[in-house]
């Protein structure tokens, strides 16, 4: 595997789901796969998870591993050409990238959306140049647009909680004070699509998602109908995509706070597992008892976050 974006980089899921059951049985059967090779962590943005669970997945398969925070101690770098560099910014991302495949035999990168350009942020702009420069296989670790990594790991984890065959999965938007992006709902989309699961997704009018990962997904804009049923709920909450008003990209349309997932809301579902990608604000996507519930599946779903990685990561060292 030369490049982890979309749910289709890992061929038949059903086979990279047993994958990540047998990595998950023995976490360090193949030690040897990464002796002398080095993966690369690039963070432009905060993250406790993805930096972890991935260093522990590079470790799991024996590499070694650097993490690159760029905005802790690098210089600072431009990502436009022709630009004259006469700002505060040192170093092009052109010489940058190139660097630091020397350095490494894969690269994750973490860059998020900008919300400055829907164009630029929705082509990728920055990730491709990854792809385009390093020399090197690149895995996505959230970027303007997808979190693949977070997204085969909530897969994992419905895979193994789920009670039937085809649970009903609802897709929910939860308020927030910030902007965030779209990348989490994104993905967890786009794989839910890719998976035999009954998928429904639920939000405000305005903040209707990209049809390049949300597909022919059922929409319900009546939150507690779409619950009704359903076994697993997965909250999230994102910025206006700009799909159906471009003016309003990366904008908070609503923070209406009856969409908080609370005891009331889980009450009309199957007694449904509740998921978030985490990190969460307490009483604003969910409520303190729903988090702290049985149902609440937050940890386990993280704990996954190192299964993905590492089937990830040893997909890309035998393609090496
Ligand atoms: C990020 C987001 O919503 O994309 C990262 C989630 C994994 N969340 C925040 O910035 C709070
Ligand atoms: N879920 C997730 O990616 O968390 P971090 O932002 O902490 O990495």
């Amino acid at each position: 595997m030369k490049v982890f974006q979309n749910v289709e980089d890992l061929g038949d899921l059903k086979l990279a789901l047993e994958e990540a059951a047998a990595v998950k049985k023995d976490r360090f059967q193949y030690q040897a796969l990464g002796r002398n090779k080095t993966a690369l962590l690039i963070f432009f943005n905060n993250s406790l998870r993805t930096r972890l669970s991935t260093q522990k997945a590079a470790m799991n398969l024996g590499m070694n591993v650097i993490v690159l925070d760029v905005n802790q101690g690098a210089w600072k770098l431009e990502t436009e050409r022709g630009v004259i560099m006469d700002g505060d910014k040192s170093e092009h991302l052109l010489e940058a990238i190139p660097v630091m495949g020397c350095y490494c035999d894969v690269i994750g990168v973490r860059s998020f959306a900008t919300f400055e350009n829907r164009k630029d942020d929705y082509e990728e702009k920055i990730l491709n140049q990854f792809i385009k420069y390093s020399g090197r296989p690149v895995f996505f670790m959230e970027s303007a647009t997808v979190h693949p990594l977070q997204a085969f790991a909530d897969l994992i984890t419905i895979e193994e909680y789920k009670r039937t065959q085809r649970p009903k999965v609802v897709l929910s938007w939860a308020p927030h004070p910030k902007a965030l992006p779209q990348a989490v709902p994104n993905s967890f989309a786009q794989w839910m699509n890719a998976a035999d699961v009954d998928f429904v997704v639920t939000h405000p009018e305005g903040y209707e998602l990209d049809p390049k990962f949300v597909g022919n997904a059922r929409v319900e804009y009546d939150q507690m109908k779409a619950f009704e049923g359903a076994d697993f709920i997965y909250a999230k909450n994102w910025s206006c995509p700009g799909v159906t008003r471009p003016e309003d990209y990366g904008k908070v349309l609503s923070k209406d706070m009856g969409w908080t997932v609370d005891a009331a809301h889980m009450a009309v579902t199957n007694n449904a597992y509740f998921m978030h990608c985490l990190p969460v604000r307490r009483n604003m996507i969910v409520t303190d008892d729903v988090i702290e519930s049985p149902q609440s599946l937050v940890i386990p779903e993280a704990a996954n976050r190192e299964i993905s990685a590492t089937v990830v990561l040893k997909r890309m060292l035998e393609t090496l």
